[in-house]
């Protein structure tokens, strides 16, 4: 049985790789969806690999982190080395666990369209569900440039990063922004069938993933960024009752000059251990506290290029195994 929620006792992970992490040659898909926010082309990284030192402090930093997840008696995998297009430093934008099923997503960029092969010899074939779209032109809506009201994908076939989604059990929560369409909310609850709702996420926030936004801490407690989220009446109705810590502000861990993919709120991208046991990355001190009073106990490990690649521990995994209740 894999992974269908965000917090019961992990058991087997995969953590992602910074090997080879490149910025792609720029194309439409490249400039709405991760680059809405310049205006100027001037401010968007020339295409090649990261500098060394960043992809090396990455990968030290993540093998720190797979001792720890060893310490827990977790089974770790990792992506199989090939060529990264883009990168295997975020298995979470890739696929999704659910249940019986294990589902590569349909990506935004297309220089991502390849990306699930360093994962698919990893599992039985059988559970694999591999959502193929054609990325064309007009799937892509250039007025998102410089106008977060208007969102990068249209509506002309499902795209969705992975990443947009949480589970919780036979719930989804599915966020629609310029990495996940509407489309792609409707193609996910088609697979996952009429036993499992997607709930939509809107207006909430319009870039990339839902979990700087969002994060799942147990049955009945969620943390959430009060950036973008001020009330519950934002969440979908069956969260509206839920316990709602709003977490502190972030502290900025920078990034390399000239290479930035998330905002400071990479802060709340953590990864549960379990209910009482969470990693966060080590300078999120006023977080750590206020979890803490929750009885959450936080492991503080280091991903300095959390920003620069725009990853933290949420991100750079993808939980395959948790002992589902
Ligand atoms: O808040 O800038 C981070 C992306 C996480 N995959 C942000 C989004």
């Amino acid at each position: 049985m894999l992974a269908k929620n965000e917090f019961s006792q992990l058991k087997s992970v995969i953590v992602g790789d910074a090997t080879g992490a490149q910025i792609p040659m720029l194309d439409k898909s490249l400039r709405c969806v991760n680059y809405a926010d310049k205006k100027d082309l001037k401010d968007i990284p020339k295409s090649g690999l990261y500098p060394e030192q960043v992809i090396d402090e990455a990968n030290e930093d993540i093998e720190i982190f797979i001792t720890f997840l060893e310490s827990q008696n977790i089974k770790v995998f990792r992506p199989e080395q090939n060529k990264p297009a883009y990168y295997n430093y975020c298995p979470r934008d890739v696929l999704l666990t659910h249940g019986e099923q294990l589902i590569f997503a349909p990506m935004s960029l297309r220089a991502r369209k390849n990306e699930h092969l360093a994962y698919t010899k990893l599992f039985p074939e059988s559970c694999q569900t591999t959502m193929l779209i054609s990325r064309d032109d007009d799937l892509y809506n250039e007025n998102c440039i410089g106008n977060k009201k208007v969102l990068a994908l249209n509506e002309t076939e499902p795209c969705f990063d992975a990443a947009n989604v949480l589970r919780h059990n036979q719930d989804v929560f599915y966020l629609v922004s310029n990495s996940g369409n509407i489309a792609g909310a409707d193609a996910l609850q088609k697979c996952l069938g009429p036993e499992t709702t997607v709930h939509k996420i809107e207006n909430v926030y319009s870039y990339m993933h839902i979990d700087s936004t969002l994060a799942i801490l147990r049955d009945g407690l969620l943390l959430v960024n009060p950036d973008r989220i001020k009330d519950k009446s934002q969440l979908p109705k069956v969260l509206q009752n839920w316990d709602v810590i709003f977490a502190p502000p972030p502290v900025d861990i920078g990034h390399y000059p000239g290479y930035c993919n998330s905002s400071p709120w990479v802060s709340i991208n953590l990864l549960s251990i379990n209910e009482n046991l969470v990693v966060l990355e080590q300078r999120q001190d006023n977080l750590r506290k206020i979890l803490e009073s929750y009885k959450i106990e936080c492991a503080m490990l280091p991903m300095r290029h959390a920003r620069t690649l725009g990853g933290c521990f949420h991100c750079i995994t993808v939980d395959v195994e948790r002992d589902n209740v």
